[in-house]
């Protein structure tokens, strides 16, 4: 039960502080609107191999960012740290190893199921958006947390709350007027001694941000429609019952 009304709605719930939910007032019949104008949006949004090398402010970068870490995560813990890099040596570095394994992925470790399902989309072990995207962020996802005196605090789901925040690190990168790609260089431990992470975080995704080069080809590719996606049980009654 809810104690006492505090500031600004601020209460007491068990002890703990809760505040009031506010958001703007909306009718049924808007939000038809606003999803399909979401959706729209969404659209438009592609997977980008080929960057153009112009820059991106860092202060694009830092709200991209805070907009990814909105994400829900387990328990409200945040398990994750983005590392943005714009140096150019870092780049390359990341770029040279990143290399090194996918030479070894597309030239053996992958088996031909996997390059067939690959080959619509192109990709090889050339990574050139490594260096010619202006940003890229590599992801890491916290094992577990760590407290003001360096003790450890636990995460909860965290390759869950962790990919959820990516969906919105790339949304955030769209909605931005960037173009963003999720590249898994895999194995993936290099990252994390390239870029100094403690031994509880892990590389979980690379995302090179930037606008898409002018001559910017992307797959001819469809996406799966709703009746391949959605399934609906929105009958008042279900016969039989
Ligand atoms: N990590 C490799 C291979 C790769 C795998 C999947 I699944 C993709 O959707 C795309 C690429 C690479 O980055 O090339």
């Amino acid at each position: 039960m809810a104690q006492g009304s505090g500031e600004g709605g601020r209460v007491l719930r068990e002890g703990h502080p809760f505040v009031p939910y506010q958001t703007e007032p909306v009718t049924a019949e808007e939000t038809i609107w606003r999803a399909t104008a979401h959706r729209d949006a969404s659209e438009r949004r592609r997977s980008v191999r080929e960057f153009d090398r112009r820059d991106v402010p860092r202060a694009t970068i830092e709200q991209i960012l805070l907009a990814a870490s909105t994400s829900p995560s387990g328990a409200h813990r945040q398990p994750w740290t983005f590392v943005a890099v714009r140096n150019p040596a870092i780049k390359v570095k990341i770029r040279e190893a990143a290399e090194e394994e996918e030479r070894r992925n597309y030239s053996g470790r992958m088996p031909e199921d996997w390059l067939a399902a690959l080959a619509p989309l192109g990709t090889d072990e050339v990574k050139t958006h490594l260096t010619d995207a202006p940003w890229i962020v590599v992801v890491f996802a916290q094992k577990h947390g760590l407290d003001d005196h360096g003790e450890r605090v636990k995460h909860y789901y965290v390759r869950e709350s962790v990919g959820m925040a990516c969906g919105m690190l790339v949304a955030a990168a769209h909605a931005a007027g960037l173009a963003a790609l999720t590249h898994t260089p895999s194995p993936m431990a290099f990252l994390g001694e390239l870029l100094g992470r403690p031994s509880h975080e892990q590389a979980y995704v690379v995302v090179p941000i930037g606008f898409p080069s002018p001559d910017c080809l992307v797959p001819d590719i469809r996406r799966k429609d709703l009746a391949e996606v959605g399934v609906f049980f929105d009958v008042d009654r279900i016969e039989g019952d």
